[in-house]
């Protein structure tokens, strides 16, 4: 039982390859119809076209990330059912078409939020990284939000102000640039205005009720997935705690927990990301794979460098903070426990070398995604010879 080793791949206009991903040693791709607009049922007809193209590298289309879940549903007004309708005839299709594992999220407005995408790091190569006083003084300065200041402290106002101060027309437009960055795959920005109207439309739904809009849509979803085999993924917050006031609700091992105990369908999984639950001190990721693992469908693997302030930055997979030897022991004790493989891919990667001249989507170069990856299958092949061969 081995990790199913997968890269990202955001379709025909990503500037990476499927040759690329082949050659870093895939067996399989994730993929997603970024195409369609978001809640509109993804049809046989183009499900089998994107297949057909990543088979025709011999890799097998082997996770949909993401299945990405309207903004209707999570408020659960407006066009909901409808949506849900469509979901669930998309997960149908999906499984027709035998593809089986699908992530999602239930992140209110923005997928991950970091305030630099190009911090270099001390050899030179780019990484995404999180700055509290740079978001703290977007949220009060750029975007204005309404009582943003209620959130802070004033030492973290006072912060976030001084930094504001220093910062060249240049470095404001980065900044706004990366917190306006719009969904992962998609080329185009927010602006401040539509933030702040997706912002008002969260105004009355406290993380209880955003918990309780995503148990309702798991209950009406899972009995079609789990007729049909599907595994769905939820995929953590990122970072993994509150945002520009907005509620979050997959952050820690209680939040998952919640759910599981909730909807207790098979189907009813989670994709495990050790960077974006890394990004909290508290989450101990390997007593979590202990718990959680028979649940785990997909693992998104990296690991960020946090310090005391709440800064983060994505480090070397296997450096940082998060225990990737500790992760991956789990990982391969739980694949010979369950005898399954879970697929896997290493979640961003350092921009390096050759890529450093190119303009990848954020986080997702060929170059430092390769060596993640190789180095993910190194320690994977290592373990598994220590435990169960010696
Ligand atoms: C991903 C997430 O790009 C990334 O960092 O880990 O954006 C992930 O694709 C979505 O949240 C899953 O729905
Ligand atoms: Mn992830």
């Amino acid at each position: 039982m081995n990790m199913i080793q997968t890269m990202r791949w955001y379709g025909p206009n990503d500037i990476v390859s499927l040759q690329d991903i082949k050659q870093a040693g895939c067996s399989g791709v994730v993929t997603a119809l970024h195409q369609i607009p978001v809640g509109e049922v993804w049809t046989l007809d183009k499900i089998l076209v994107r297949k057909a193209e990543v088979e025709k590298y011999n890799m097998k289309w082997e996770v949909v990330e993401s299945l990405p879940v309207h903004e209707d549903i999570k408020k659960r007004n407006g066009n909901y059912a409808l949506y849900i309708d469509n979901y669930k005839t998309s997960l149908i299709n999906l499984a027709k078409c035998g593809i089986y594992v699908v992530t999602y999220n239930f992140m209110p407005v923005l997928d991950w939020m970091r305030t630099d995408l190009m911090f270099k790091t001390d050899t030179g190569a780019l990484a995404l990284r999180f700055e509290k006083a740079a978001f703290i003084a977007f949220d009060l300065f750029m975007l204005k939000r309404p009582d943003a200041e209620k959130d802070y402290s004033d030492v973290e106002i006072s912060k976030a102000r001084k930094l504001f101060a220093t910062l060249s027309g240049t470095a404001k437009e980065k900044l706004l640039s990366s917190c306006l960055q719009a969904l992962p795959g998609s080329t185009t920005h927010f602006t401040t205005e539509m933030v702040l109207a997706l912002l008002e439309g969260y105004k009355e739904i406290t993380p209880e009720v955003l918990r309780a809009n995503l148990i309702l849509f798991l209950s009406e979803i899972t009995p079609t997935a789990d007729a049909y085999a599907i595994q769905l993924a939820i995929h953590p917050d990122d970072p993994p705690y509150p945002i520009l006031g907005l509620p979050r609700i997959m952050s820690t091992e209680t939040d998952v927990q919640a759910i599981f105990d909730a909807v207790p369908a098979k189907s009813n999984g989670l994709c495990f990301c050790s960077g974006s639950f890394g990004a909290r001190p508290d989450n101990d990721l390997p007593g979590m794979l202990q718990r959680l693992g028979s649940k785990v469908y997909f693992l998104h693997l990296r690991s960020t460098k946090r310090d005391e302030e709440g800064n983060f930055y994505e480090a070397n997979h296997l450096e940082g903070d998060a225990n990737m030897y500790e992760v991956v022991k789990e990982v391969v004790a739980l694949m010979k426990n369950e005898q399954r493989s879970i697929p896997m891919r290493p979640d961003h990667g350092h921009q390096m070398l050759d890529d450093l001249s190119k303009n990848p989507y954020p986080g997702y170069s060929a170059i430092g995604r390769l060596k993640g990856l190789a180095e993910l299958r190194g320690l994977e092949m290592g373990i598994r010879n220590s435990l169960f061969r010696l």
